[in-house]
C-alpha cells in the first residue's frame, strides 16, 4: 500500500482503495521536503476532533481529477495500531489530520464528496460517470 500511496502520487491510501476489506490505512507524515516518512495505521480510530475548522481543497484518488473545498476539523487526535503492534495516540494538524480523517472515512465507506452539498455531489459524480465511459481513467499500465 505504501509503494501504492507513492507510486500514484498520494499522501495517503486506505485498504478499501486497493480492494482489501480490512481497516488499514497509510499516510506520508514527512513535513515539506523531509525524506519519506510512512505510517501505517491498522483499527485506526479518531478519538477528538477541534471546534476549530478548516476549508481546503481535497481529492481522491478513487474519485481522480476532480477537487472540492471541504470543510473539517482543522485537528484530531488519533489512535491506531502500528506494524509493531503497538498502540498509537497521536495528535494531527492541517493536511495531516485532514488526511487521516479522509482516510478513516474510506475505512467507512465515505468519501471526500459525501461532505459536500447533493447537489453539488450529484454534478461531480454525473461528470465522473461521462469521463469514466470516455476511458479517461484507464489503470496505469506499468
Ligand atoms: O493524495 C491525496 N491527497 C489528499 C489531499 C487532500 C486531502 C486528502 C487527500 S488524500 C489523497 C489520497 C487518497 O485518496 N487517499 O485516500
Ligand atoms: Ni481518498
Amino acid at each position: 500500500m505504501i509503494e501504492t500511496m507513492y507510486d500514484a502520487p498520494g499522501i495517503g491510501l486506505a485498504a478499501p482503495q486497493v480492494g482489501v476489506g480490512q481497516r488499514i490505512a497509510v499516510m506520508e507524515m514527512a513535513s515539506e521536503e523531509d525524506e519519506q516518512s510512512p505510517i501505517v495505521m491498522i483499527n485506526p480510530e479518531i478519538l477528538w476532533t477541534s471546534d476549530e475548522t478548516d476549508e481546503a481543497s481535497e481529492g481522491c484518488l478513487s474519485f481522480p481529477g476532480h477537487f472540492c473545498d471541504i470543510t473539517r476539523p482543522s485537528a484530531v487526535e488519533v489512535r491506531y495500531m502500528d506494524l509493531k503492534g503497538q498502540i498509537v495516540e497521536n495528535t494531527l494538524e492541517r493536511l495531516q489530520a485532514r488526511c487521516a480523517q479522509h482516510e478513516i472515512d474510506h475505512l467507512n465507506g465515505k468519501l471526500f464528496i459525501d461532505h459536500i452539498s447533493r447537489l453539488k455531489r450529484g454534478l461531480l459524480v454525473k461528470k465522473f460517470k461521462k469521463e469514466l465511459a470516455a476511458g479517461k481513467h484507464r489503470p496505469k499500465q506499468p
